[in-house]
Parts: C-alpha cells; sequence; structure tokens
C-alpha cells in the first residue's frame, strides 16, 4: 500500500456502536412523542450529536428552545454512556484486531478521526486507549463531518500530508469529509458503495490488498 498513515472512523469502521446510539435516540424520541426508526437513525452516520438531535426533532410538532435541546442531548448520552459501559475488548472483531496489527507490524503511522465526544471512553472500553499513535475527535474539532477538520486534525498529529494518508470510512458523511480535505477514501458498511472513494472495502482486512 502507497499510503503511510490510515485514519480510521471510529463508531462503525473499528467498532459498531450503531445499535447503543439507536436505542439511546429511540428512549428520548418515544418519550416525545416523535417518530424514530432504524431508517431515520441511517441518518444520524458520522453526524455529530447536537446535528443528529435536530435531524430527529424534524419530525417534532413543536419547536424546542437552545436549553431543551442541550437537556436531551445530555439526556441521550447518559444513556448512550451507559449502553457503552457494556463494551469490553472482546467487541473488537477478530478480523478488526487482525487488520490493525498486521498494518502496525508493516510500520503504518494508524489514528482515529471521529466525530464521537466519547472517542476516549470508548477506546478504553475497546482496550486501545494506548493503541493510535494518534486520536482526533469531536472533542478537538469545531465542524463536524462532512466538514474535513476532524481528518486534517488526525494528519497533522500524525506528521504526514493528507495525500499520504488513507481515510477508512462507513458514513456518506465521512467520505466527504474525506475528499474535501484532499484524502483517498476506503469505505465500508452503509457507505460502500459512494463514488466518491477510492475502494470499497467488505470488511476491513480488505485493507491489506490495497
Ligand atoms: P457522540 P464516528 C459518530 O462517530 C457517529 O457515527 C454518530 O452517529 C454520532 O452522532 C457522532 O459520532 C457523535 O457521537 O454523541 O458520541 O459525540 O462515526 O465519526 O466515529
Ligand atoms: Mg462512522
Amino acid at each position: 500500500m502507497k499510503y503511510r498513515g490510515i485514519i480510521f472512523d471510529l463508531d462503525g469502521v473499528v467498532c459498531s456502536t450503531d445499535e447503543y446510539h439507536y436505542l439511546a435516540w429511540k428512549a428520548l424520541a418515544d418519550r416525545l412523542g416523535i417518530p424514530f426508526d432504524r431508517e431515520r437513525n441511517s441518518l444520524l452516520r458520522g453526524v455529530s450529536r447536537m446535528d443528529s438531535l435536530r435531524i430527529i426533532l424534524e419530525k417534532a410538532d413543536r419547536a424546542y428552545t437552545d436549553a431543551e435541546m442541550a437537556a436531551f442531548a445530555e439526556e441521550k448520552n447518559a444513556l448512550y454512556r451507559e449502553l457503552l459501559g457494556r463494551m469490553s475488548p472482546a467487541d473488537l472483531s477478530d478480523d478488526v484486531r487482525a487488520t490493525l496489527d498486521a498494518l502496525r507490524a508493516d510500520g503504518k503511522r494508524l489514528a482515529i478521526g471521529s466525530s464521537s465526544k466519547n472517542t476516549p471512553f470508548i477506546l478504553e472500553r475497546l482496550g486501545l486507549s494506548d493503541f493510535f499513535d494518534a486520536v482526533a475527535d469531536g472533542n478537538c474539532i469545531t465542524h463536524s463531518k462532512p466538514h474535513p477538520e476532524v481528518f486534517l486534525k488526525a494528519a497533522e498529529m500524525l506528521g504526514l500530508a493528507p495525500c499520504d494518508c488513507l481515510v477508512v470510512e462507513d458514513a456518506h458523511a465521512g467520505v466527504e469529509a474525506a475528499r474535501r480535505g484532499g484524502f483517498d477514501c476506503a469505505a465500508i458498511g452503509d457507505a460502500r458503495d459512494d463514488a466518491r472513494a477510492a475502494y470499497s472495502l467488505d470488511r476491513l482486512s480488505d485493507l491489506l490488498g490495497i
């Protein structure tokens, strides 16, 4: 592979927290009487917490104040973190573990580029707190995907130019962010057929054949 650095999205690429996001947003939406299902949940992939809430509230029959919205986001996050607490290193799939280890053995610089403010907690639950050379996440950016800020920050932390890094993403917003930042992108899962991605992956270990 020609890239010196790989920047991984977290949710949907390294681990699968989608179901926990769904359950936590669903509990909030049910309490507020707002229709919400798995199809609408897929619109939230890669999108920041507040932007996700705005998408959910599009279906509400009344407007909410900024203070109410902040409280809703907090309520969702408390339940989401409770669910994340159930995760352990066993939630890292064999395919992901083997891929990360092989890339590391090959001397690649490895980073996380995630919209999630819960990134440090998720990495800790997975036993990956000390694994990556750089972690750029929702705590250190002002613009969420599809803005390229999080990937540009990750590349800068790795000391590499975007053209030397490959971004791995499962969200269309993330593929767009990668391209806008000047990165090649490998798309997996929901974004696998995104025409803007240079590579399409069935599983993460397909990276090893690039
Ligand atoms: P949090 P990623 C994203 O993570 C998720 O895909 C998205 O569903 C979530 O709303 C966003 O993180 C913010 O997460 O509420 O934990 O800050 O895919 O960019 O790793
Ligand atoms: Mg993702």
